[in-house]
């Protein structure tokens, strides 16, 4: 049985478009936060009315971090499973709704605790910073909301598999029911540690928190985080960008491949972000380490595929040589040419993780602002300019208006900004880290250290690139108000590539979650148990609370 809507059910689209609203004021408030913190860092400005830059900075990680990222995901993830699967049944979109409400009163919640000065404890919440408990209990039901949206997303797939008994599912809902495990298993993680550690000690229940047992739930889930934020990305680059370009699908089969590696090796390389920190023995640090750079295989097997794409594409219009395919991609359509600079934007992005990964020569870049430069090219460039590419055609798609070429347009010179603006500030952030400008930190002199002062050239640069992609994201919500109330009426195509013919055919295996789940888990066991019972054993008597803002 086909089930293959051309079109979303508008039902299904007033959901994503819920998502997308939430998501899309999250970027406006987050992008002013931002540039506000480039320019204190500058050391030209100071903020009016007693605002603290460490308030601003939590606004603009939690806002961008984890609101934008989660609502603009499930939207997303829901329209790929309801124009590929079919329309959500009822109940379906009724949990997508409850999730969407939950999400939404949770992100009130702590946004309104950052804004009164009571969870000033930046987006990784470590302890022992000590927030207003109910941030904590606002972050915990974004997190149960957005897994009633992963249900709807599940329960489509369910429904679909049994309608088409023997038959491998759709590839981007395939992809989508992966991203939504992973988050689901990953989570798992700071809700332990909101739950057991943080909720309780906020609200004076206990007194100390384990600050290693915290930071490691985090991480836990902190890495595979990542991955939920680039893996839409990835559905894009892999079934949208084949078909904006009038192109085919490279392989079925190693995209899936693909995606199931990225669920089996995402989460047990948590100690990646703690390989400076005591308490956790070498070895054990080594051996995340090893699976952190296992975990790379599969972003190269999607950059093969992908040049694969273009090359073949390029070559199918007449292209010779070495690089002759390259003229022959659409560069003058914002569908493609937004996302593909945030895909040339990966490769450095994804060199500079692997030299984060790098025992070594973390010691030189950990806690420096190199770190805040590496997830502005990954999260905030490859991840982000996807999203913005989405949104050109899911937007009207589900509106029923169009990209006018005027807008179109526009989203390009929007996708060359931000490719302008993130050079300067991403770039001046990685080289000021190699110098040694820690991250996280205001503006400072530190007394008038000399090296402090080789800093500040870069921090000013930072405050330039800023500013440009201020603009870049005044651009943005312009474009996204004029596709959902203002853009000319018609139809926008949601894009679904289809396979090559010459691409072998997909084996069921790939469906067998008992067999992908039970090797998940059986990773995680072996890469936590023991390090996990060493810190239990281990335990210091603990920590206080502290609130240095
Ligand atoms: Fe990372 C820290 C290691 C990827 C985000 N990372 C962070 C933090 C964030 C983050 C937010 O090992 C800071 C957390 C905090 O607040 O403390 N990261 C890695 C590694 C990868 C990686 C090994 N990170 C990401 C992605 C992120 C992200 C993706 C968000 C979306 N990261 C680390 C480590 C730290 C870290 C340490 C801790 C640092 C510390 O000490 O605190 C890898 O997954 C990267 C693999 C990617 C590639 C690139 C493949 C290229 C592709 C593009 C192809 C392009 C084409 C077009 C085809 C190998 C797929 C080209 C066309 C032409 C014509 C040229
Ligand atoms: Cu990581």
């Amino acid at each position: 049985m086909n089930t293959l809507n051309t079109k979303i059910d508008p039902r299904d689209g007033k959901l994503v478009m819920a998502h997308f609203y939430v998501a899309f004021i999250a970027l406006a408030v987050g992008g002013l936060a931002g540039l506000l913190q480039t320019l204190v860092r500058s050391g030209k400005f100071v903020l009016p009315a007693g605002i603290g830059y460490y308030q601003i900075l939590t606004v603009h990680g939690v806002v961008l971090g984890l609101v934008l990222t989660t609502f603009f995901i499930m939207g997303f993830q829901i329209a790929a499973t309801s124009r590929t699967s079919g329309t959500l049944s009822n109940l379906q979109r009724k949990l997508g709704w409850i999730g969407f409400w939950l999400m939404t009163a949770g992100t009130l919640m702590a946004a309104t605790m950052i804004l009164l000065n009571k969870a000033s404890v930046l987006y990784t919440f470590y302890a022992p910073l000590q927030a207003h408990f109910i941030y904590y209990l606002g972050l915990t039901l974004v997190v149960v909301g957005s897994w009633l949206d992963g249900a709807a997303v599940l329960g489509k797939y369910i429904s679909w598999r049994k309608q088409n008994p023997g038959q491998p599912s759709p590839l981007i809902t395939f992809m989508a029911v992966v991203n939504t495990m992973l988050w689901i298993v990953a989570t798992i993680g700071v809700a332990s540690t909101v739950l057991f550690q943080l909720l309780p000690w906020s609200l004076g229940i206990v007194d100390r928190v384990d600050v290693l047992v915290s930071r490691t739930l985090f991480w836990y889930f902190g890495h595979p985080l990542v991955y939920f934020w680039l893996l839409p990305a990835y559905m894009a680059w892999y079934v949208v960008i084949p078909k904006v370009i009038g192109a085919k699908i490279f392989s079925d089969s190693l995209a899936r491949l693909s995606f199931i590696l990225f669920l089996l090796f995402s989460i047990p390389v948590g100690f990646h972000h703690q390989l400076m920190e005591p308490g956790i023995d070498p070895a054990w640090k080594f051996l995340q380490v090893i699976l952190t750079f296992l975990v790379v295989i599969p972003s190269l097997m999607t950059a093969f595929s992908l040049f694969a794409t273009f090359e073949s594409y390029g070559r199918s219009k007449g292209a010779t040589g070495l690089f002759g395919w390259f003229k022959k991609l659409p560069w003058g359509d914002a569908r493609f040419t937004v996302p593909f600079i945030g895909m040339l934007s990966f490769i450095p992005a994804g060199a500079g993780g692997l030299v984060n990964a790098s025992h070594q020569l973390n010691q030189v870049i950990h806690n420096t602002i190199w770190v805040t430069g590496h997830f502005h090219l990954t999260l905030a460039t490859a991840v982000v300019l996807t999203f913005f590419g989405i949104t050109y055609w899911l937007v009207p798609h589900v509106t029923g208006r169009v990209l006018t070429k005027a807008m179109n347009k526009l989203a390009i010179y929007q996708g060359v900004l931000w490719a302008i603006g993130m050079t300067f500030m991403s770039g001046a952030m990685h080289a000021a880290g190699l110098l040694g400008a820690p991250r996280r930190s205001s503006f400072s002199e530190y007394g008038g250290a000399a090296q402090a002062s080789e800093w500040i050239p870069y921090q000013i640069a930072q405050a330039v690139g800023g500013t440009i992609l201020f603009i870049a994201i005044i651009l943005m919500l312009y474009i996204f108000v004029n596709l959902a109330f203002f853009a000319p009426k018609g139809e926008e195509e949601f894009p679904i590539g289809e396979v090559s013919d010459k691409a072998e055919k997909t084996p069921m295996v790939y469906e067998n979650w008992k067999l992908w789940l039970g090797i998940t888990a059986l990773l995680i066991l072996f890469a936590y148990t023991i390090p996990f019972i060493d810190m239990i054993q281990n335990a210091p008597i603990g920590s206080k609370g502290y609130k240095l803002w």
